[in-house]
């Protein structure tokens, strides 16, 4: 991570990385999500639920059940900015989301002003991401095709967000605050989920990401992810690996050694 880029990152809370999946991987990937997006599509009529309803489908077990997604866990185009802006990572959550027409996502971050532990900080010159998210654009999204918005500059905000939760009811004054991320395919978003944001697909394609998340490893595993979920792989990865490193469980007592970046 260039310094240019640590700065751009510290004052937007976020940063696109383009052409960081090789054309091949990319293909492949997509071959099997393919698969997968046949599956949301029976998903999408069953009644909803925390990982899907009729217009957003997310599969949190792929990652168990597809050998192919592991090299993504340590991209080794991501894994310096991983190293580089979360103390001690662990990988939070990986799943694959597939977002229809009018699928959407309320206004929310991390961030609070009074609970100062969970947040965004940089002390002496490092960045210390609590939760920085990595999504990958699978298909390119053009505007109006669900790319997330963010309000650069919120994880420093001072006070409570105050505005509605969905983008369609907002005001102008406040709708003028988020930055539509348009992507490439084989691109990566970076942000701090401490920034606010939102989405929504307002286009007949369909929005196919790859959600992944590395999470300070002293905290617990989020809310969609539990301790257990990479258990097995974590089993099967070989020793001293990165992809070890990062499936281990949040402990509190952390002694597993972090691996050096170049392997
Ligand atoms: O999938 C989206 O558009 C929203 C993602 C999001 O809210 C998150 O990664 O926290």
């Amino acid at each position: 991570m260039t310094p240019q880029e640590k700065y751009i990152f510290d004052i937007r809370g976020y940063l696109i990385i383009e052409d960081v999946i090789e054309p091949d991987y990319l293909e492949a990937l997509n071959d099997r999500l393919d698969r997968w997006e046949e599956k949301a599509m029976e998903k999408r009529s069953l009644p909803a639920s925390r990982t899907h309803n009729s217009k957003n489908v997310c599969f949190f077990e792929i990652l168990n059940e597809e050998p192919l997604f592991l090299d993504l866990v340590t991209n080794p185009k991501i894994l310096p900015y991983v190293d580089a802006m979360v103390h001690r990572p662990i990988v939070e959550q990986f799943s694959a989301c597939f977002r229809w027409k009018g699928g959407d996502t309320g206004v929310h971050a991390g961030h609070t002003p009074y609970q100062a532990i969970n947040s965004y900080q940089v002390s002496e010159g490092r960045i210390y991401n609590n939760h920085l998210r990595v999504v990958y654009a699978m298909k390119d999204i053009g505007p109006g095709e669900g790319g997330i918005q963010i309000v650069p500059g919120s994880h420093k905000a001072n006070l409570r967000w105050e505005g509605v939760g969905h983008l369609p009811d907002m005001e102008p004054s406040v709708r003028e605050l988020f930055v539509e991320l348009t992507m490439k395919a084989g691109s990566a978003l970076l942000f701090t989920h401490d920034a606010i944001h939102a989405s929504i697909n307002e286009s007949e394609k369909v929005r196919r990401l790859i959600h992944t998340a590395y999470n300070f490893g002293l905290f617990a595993r989020g809310w969609l992810a539990d301790h257990a979920d990479y258990e097995r792989l974590f089993n099967e990865a070989p020793e001293g690996t990165w992809l070890k490193y990062l499936l281990r469980r949040p402990e509190y007592m952390d002694l597993i050694p972090k691996p050096d970046l170049e392997q």
